[in-house]
């Protein structure tokens, strides 16, 4: 694996991930190996808090997501703190805030690489599904546990999954809780590549850096188009925000604004129109 220079992202006071930058892209890093990657509410709030940095910083162009260690990438939500109601964290109170997590990964308008080094189990694999990619280790194993444990994730966990593998694969994930290998998931389009384990962080910045030659608002469109097709009413609130975003840096919108402002009526007929 080459050597990088992952700079921390200053600012944060993290004690359950890493947060790091190198050459445009951020890493956030689950940092719990000692519990293969298991997140508690704290850790789920400070992934939350990398996103929404990520999402601000225009200087972020693409954003790998991974667990410490070689083991796990994440095993899903922490058991020993697994309460009536959620995941209870230090105020005492049960959350499950991974699902809005899940949210701001897919509202994201730049693409998020799952580099998966390990187990990626329960809410940890459906952490992985809601990446735009994942580029797997070939240690790396996949699979829910939820009707085993007493838990279930019957969002993105069912129907994003359903659309990538198809419902009977879902079904059969989900309903006999197995394991699957990182070639077999491979072969399912759970996972774009599988490379070895020493060869991972190369390959997803491989990707990135690709990425990164391709136009961004390109990209960003396609992320709310694909969002858009299984999220509904939302989806299309996302596409069409950004749809209004393009159009507020047309002449033609300034126009309507500074028309208001100058008490004139407004002149839209010197703007192009197309067929
Ligand atoms: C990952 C597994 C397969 C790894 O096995 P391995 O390598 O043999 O290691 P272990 O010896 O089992 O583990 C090492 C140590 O790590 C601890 N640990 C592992 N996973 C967890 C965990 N999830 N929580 C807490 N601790 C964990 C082990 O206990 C062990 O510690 P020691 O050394 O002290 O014994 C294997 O570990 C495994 O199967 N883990 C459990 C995976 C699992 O079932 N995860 C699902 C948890 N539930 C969810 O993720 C639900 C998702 C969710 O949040 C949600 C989302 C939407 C809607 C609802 C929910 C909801 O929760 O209800």
């Amino acid at each position: 694996m080459e050597t990088r220079n992952w700079k921390p992202i200053e600012g944060f006071n993290f004690e359950e991930i890493l947060f790091e930058e190198y050459n445009h892209i951020a890493k956030v890093t689950i940092n719990r190996p000692r519990y293969r990657n298991a997140f508690t509410p704290r850790t789920v709030w400070e992934m939350s808090q990398a996103f929404n940095y990520c999402r601000e910083a225009l200087d972020i162009r693409v954003v790998l997501l991974t667990g410490a260690g070689d083991k796990a990438f994440c095993s899903g939500g922490d058991m020993h703190v697994k309460g009536r109601g959620g995941y209870v964290g230090g105020d005492g109170v049960p959350r499950l805030n991974v699902l809005d997590l899940q949210m701001q990964i897919r509202r994201l308008p730049k693409p998020v690489i799952a580099m998966v080094n390990g187990y990626a189990i329960g809410g940890g694999h459906v952490l992985h599904v809601v990446c735009d990619l994942s580029i797997a280790s070939d240690n790396a194993i996949f699979g829910q546990t939820g009707p085993k444990v007493g838990s279930f994730d019957a969002g993105f966990g069912a129907s994003y999954l359903a659309r990538i593998v198809g419902q009977k694969k879902a079904r059969e994930i989900w309903y006999l809780c197995r394991q699957y290998s990182a070639v077999e998931a491979e072969r399912m389009g759970l996972v774009n590549k599988v490379v070895p384990f020493e060869k991972l962080e190369d390959e997803c910045i491989e990707w990135a850096e690709t990425m990164m030659e391709r136009s961004p608002l390109a990209l960003r469109m396609m992320k709310a188009g694909f969002n858009a097709e299984l999220d509904g009413q939302a989806g299309i609130q996302e596409l069409a925000g950004d749809a209004t975003m393009l159009y507020y840096t047309l002449d033609e919108a300034q126009e309507g604004g500074k028309a208001f402002l100058e008490k004139r009526k407004p002149d839209f007929d010197k703007y192009p129109q197309f067929p």
